[in-house]
């Protein structure tokens, strides 16, 4: 038979269950768009920005039910995209990324958009593929979206040269989708032999990363199990329920929060789970796990890649936790009471008070606000951060409280996450809150897809941490440098900016307004429109994050580049 390659496009995706796409039409893929607005169960959704539309895809991938999937043009749209699909890639998310590409046959050289693609995104993707004829193109979608979603998931990218999706070719027939087998698991002599290990431990301690956040009914149980503290990493913060009093916070050794410091400190055994132990959740590898190191993760290439594992167990966290729960269950009964809970307890409620006590002056004061906001919102609300001090102090004060809850950009660490981020996660839960906590230097990034937000009257609302710096990096500078170089940013309206796109705005002056304000913009996003708040943040306290990655990178250096950073410090103070 013969078929356009676009309504072969149109028909793998319906296979595969996508109910979506992002991008932005070009003339090598108008085809595809028009068979997609036609599909009786896609909708293609138009963007701002092709870095937008890849964060919106990584968002929806996140927190929804089928595979965030961008449409996007050859080169010019591949590298705008390029961030997210990089973020995707380090995250491990998947994506599916479909571009047009140049026409395959016209012996022409120098098109419109003519670039290796697949060159550019080999070290961001799992895997990239340039269809060469109509009957490649739905084996190729179906083999691209299996090795996007099994193993590590990341993302993929499929190439459709115009003259195949604009045309007509021979197709012997159009096979439906079969979903692959769950993978095996590992060896039930290794789980047994981490279970010992866990039964053993005088302190065992938990380690919850991205990896982690399917297993967590079983992740629950193992720990009460064995009366274990549970810390997560950035990106898996959502991992662990936030009010659970084994929850000890973000992190561990001294950059962490007090609470995971103290509970961490005298480990005899870690169990670390979908983590790679990256710089970010080690603050900057300041951190030292037990040598009775258990590491549980799909992708065998992080096994003792920064510390060494006694033992490893690769693959699903949603297969292992409960294999690992049996297994433990079989050796130890109940552990009794440690005391480790009331320790928690205590050193968060000290670290809450620490906070609340710094004086914000006329300015918000972080604490207060992520404490109101967390009582006024619904426990199964999405919370999106973008990247800078917003992040972790969103990280250090905010309970997330059910799994894949929380996101942001964790080691690819791309900036502009969040606008975008909260426009894909609300798309693919339009019942739930979604709001988002973003700096105003990452707004300036992508915030143009509020125009996106509107045109899909999206309820979300958006914290602005106004400060006028770029804080992450300003306070960094502050020690070596004492000097704020290309770190402040111009004033902005908010105001005028919510109102240029049809955004409702609230003011969130002090600490007097927030519950008020946070009402307030719940309130009016209620009636699906986005509503900007413009939080007048105190970004006076360094948050533990900083404060430790700053010590572990300065006790890191030689001795004379350390003579030469404090010593230029001291001298610009003398002298700025
Ligand atoms: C694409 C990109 N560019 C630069 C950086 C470096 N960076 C990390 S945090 C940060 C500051 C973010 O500023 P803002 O959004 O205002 O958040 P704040 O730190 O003030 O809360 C910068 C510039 C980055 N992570 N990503
Ligand atoms: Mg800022």
């Amino acid at each position: 038979m013969k078929k356009s390659g676009a309504a072969l496009v149109r028909f793998a995706l319906e296979q595969l269950g996508i109910r979506r796409t992002f991008g932005i039409p070009g003339v090598h893929t108008t085809e595809i768009y028009d068979e997609l607005n036609r599909s009786e169960t896609i909708t293609p959704t138009l963007v701002a920005h092709e870095c937008g539309g890849a964060f919106m895809a990584d968002a929806a991938s996140r927190t929804g039910a089928e595979i965030g999937t961008l449409l996007i043009v050859p080169a010019a749209g591949v590298t705008h995209a390029a961030s997210g699909i990089g973020e995707a890639g380090i995250d491990g998310i998947p994506m599916l990324i479909i571009s047009g590409g140049i026409h395959s046959a016209s012996g022409h050289r120098y098109q419109l958009h003519e670039m290796d693609q697949h060159t550019l995104l080999k070290p961001i993707t799992k895997g990239t593929w340039r269809v060469t004829s109509h009957r490649d193109i739905i084996p190729t979608l179906y083999r691209a979206y299996e090795i996007a979603t099994t193993g590590e998931p990341g993302p993929v990218f499929v190439e459709v040269p115009y003259n195949i999706s604009n045309f007509l070719g021979d197709v012997d027939d159009m096979p439906s989708w079969q979903p692959p087998q769950a993978p095996p698991l590992p060896d039930q002599a290794m789980i047994e032999a981490a279970a010992q290990a866990l039964a053993v431990a005088r302190r065992p301690g938990i380690f919850a990363g991205w990896g982690a956040v399917d297993a967590q009914e079983a992740l629950i149980e193992l720990a009460e199990h064995l009366d274990a503290p549970v810390s997560t990493t950035l990106q898996g913060l959502s991992a662990f329920p936030g009010n659970h009093p084994l929850h000890t916070g973000m992190g561990m050794g001294h950059y962490a929060v007090p609470a995971a410091t103290n509970a961490f400190a005298q480990l005899d055994c870690l169990l670390a789970i979908g983590t790679r132990f990256s710089e970010i959740p080690t603050g900057s590898y300041g951190i030292t796990p037990p040598a009775n190191l258990i590491h549980v993760d799909i992708n065998p290439e992080v096994f003792s890649a920064n510390y060494p594992a006694r033992h490893t167990l690769e693959g699903d966290a949603r297969a292992i936790v409960p294999a690992l729960l049996a297994a433990v269950k079989a050796i130890k009964a109940d552990a009794s009471d440690t005391g480790i809970r009331a320790q928690i307890a205590r050193d968060k409620a000290a670290y809450r008070k620490e906070w609340r006590d710094h004086d914000s002056g006329d300015r918000v004061n972080p604490e207060l606000f992520f404490s109101q906001l967390r009582q006024i919102l619904d426990d199964d609300a999405i919370v999106v951060a973008d990247d800078g001090n917003h992040t972790f102090l969103t990280a250090e004060l905010m309970p997330i409280l059910g799994a894949r809850n929380y996101m942001s950009p964790s080691d690819f660490n791309a900036m502009g996450y969040c606008v975008p981020g909260i426009i894909g996660a609300k798309l693919a839960n339009p019942d739930r809150q979604v709001v988002g906590i973003v700096g105003d230097g990452a707004l300036l990034m992508t915030g143009m897809e509020l125009v996106t937000a509107v045109r899909e009257r999206l309820g979300v609302v958006l914290f602005v941490f106004n400060d006028g710096e770029l804080s992450q990096i300003s306070q960094a500078q502050q020690i070596p440098y004492n000097q704020k170089t290309c770190s402040v940013l111009g004033a902005v309206d908010y105001e005028a900016f919510a109102r240029a796109f049809g955004v409702a705005y609230v003011a969130l002056s002090g600490n007097g307004d927030i519950t008020d304000s946070v009402k307030l913009a719940l309130e009016k996003a209620g009636g699906g429109v986005p509503v900007l708040v413009d939080v007048r943040i105190d970004y006076s306290k360094p948050t533990r994050f900083t404060k430790g990655v700053v010590k572990t990178n300065l006790g890191r250096m030689a001795g004379r580049d350390k003579v030469r950073v404090v010593g230029r410090a001291l001298w610009r103070k003398v002298r700025p």
